[in-house]
């Protein structure tokens, strides 16, 4: 707080790489805002809402689509909706709902979480799920549903491909079993693949997007998926809470964000690359280029004469921010509101630093 406050009130600009969920909404989604038409959500009659539910429903591909509050509330009632108390869900050990989402599904819905590795790019082994679906048997908690995360946040932002979501559907269909997807940077990665974003969903019964994070919009997201899970899921998201009421204010960013926000992550990808190729050129950073597929950048510190924290601290006093992600690692996001410019000064700030903390 007190640093933005610092470098505001010396007119320079915070560079603030630590996540595209600080990008602040842009001026026609204030407008849209300011004259959005309200009614009831809880009684289906904000008429904003619906027709942001309608349109994410229709870009992805599915009959119906649901404004949550956040992505952790939108993976929650899409999991409460497909699975019961006892139920066992099949997720990777990196994804977002099992490490970030502070064991809600556990915690609120008795769910099990059985937890296979994320591979370096973003899968679930097939092996890996098909040995963890649990057999008939008094023994065992019904699996119900697999969980995948598209773009991968924790192996870097990478992508999932239409043909691994294919035959992560093969399978699930062959054990009747449901598939979620975790899309809360979908969009970025079917900018990146230059494919409509349908071709990555088809596969899942269901879908949580992210209207704040490279979207921009200030807050929400979108669960998608039949008729009749969204039905079941509107009674879910009323019972932790979720029903907003007249948030169609919330939902008229979101309308620009669809509108306006998706083929401009390209702008994005482009940044996250040039960061990326920068930061192989200094001396004391390692990072893997291939990781480095949309807006999210992960690098290692070589030294072990100096932390990451060390370094972070550095930079925030030149302006910068990113985020440490253990004791040696840290993560960059690009996101609407950081332009090539500030990439550059962002790469000199790391050089500088790491030439004068060796
Ligand atoms: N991710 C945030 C942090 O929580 C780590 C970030 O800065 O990347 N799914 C994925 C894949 C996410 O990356 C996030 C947020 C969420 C769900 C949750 O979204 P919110 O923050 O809206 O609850």
């Amino acid at each position: 707080m007190f640093i933005h406050r610092f470098f505001r009130s010396l007119n320079v600009k915070t560079i603030d790489l630590r996540s595209d969920t600080v990008t602040l909404p842009s001026p026609a989604m204030r407008q849209a805002i300011a004259s959005a038409e309200l009614g009831d959500d809880v009684f289906g009659e904000d008429p904003t809402i619906n027709k942001l539910q309608q349109m994410a429903a229709e870009i992805t591909g599915k009959e119906a689509g649901l404004l949550v509050a956040s992505g952790t509330m939108g993976n929650l009632v899409s999991i409460l909706t497909h699975c019961s108390r006892g139920d066992e869900v099949i997720l990777g050990d990196q994804s977002h709902t099992f490490y970030y989402e502070v064991g809600g599904i556990a915690a609120l819905g008795g769910i099990q979480a059985h937890t296979i590795p994320n591979q370096p790019d973003g899968t679930l082994k097939l092996s890996d799920i098909a040995t963890a679906i649990r057999p008939d048997g008094s023994h065992f908690p019904p699996t119900k549903l697999i969980c995948l995360e598209n773009t991968q946040n924790r192996c870097g932002g990478v992508i999932l491909k239409p043909d691994y979501m294919n035959s992560v559907a093969e399978l699930a269909k062959q054990n009747n079993l449901k598939i979620h997807l975790d899309g809360a940077r979908i969009f970025n990665a079917a900018v990146a693949l230059g494919i409509d974003v349908k071709e990555l969903v088809k596969d899942t019964d269901s879908v949580m997007f992210c209207l704040s994070k490279g979207l921009a919009a200030p807050v929400g997201s979108v669960i998608c998926g039949s008729a009749e899970f969204i039905k079941r899921a509107h009674k879910i998201r009323k019972m932790v809470g979720g029903g907003m009421r007249q948030a169609g204010i919330i939902a008229a960013a979101g309308i620009v964000a669809l509108e306006q926000m998706i083929d401009r992550l390209a702008e994005d990808h482009k940044n996250a690359n040039k960061l990326a190729h920068a930061i192989v050129q200094i001396k004391g950073f390692s990072i893997n280029l291939d990781a480095v597929q949309t807006n999210i950048v992960y690098f290692d510190l070589d030294s072990e004469d100096i932390t990451a924290q060390q370094v972070i601290e550095k930079a925030k006093q030149k302006g910068v921010l990113l985020l440490n992600l253990g004791a040696k690692t840290f993560r960059m996001v690009t996101h609407y509101g950081i332009e090539s410019g500030d990439i550059e000064t962002a790469i000199s700030v790391l050089s500088q630093i790491m030439k004068t903390l060796k």
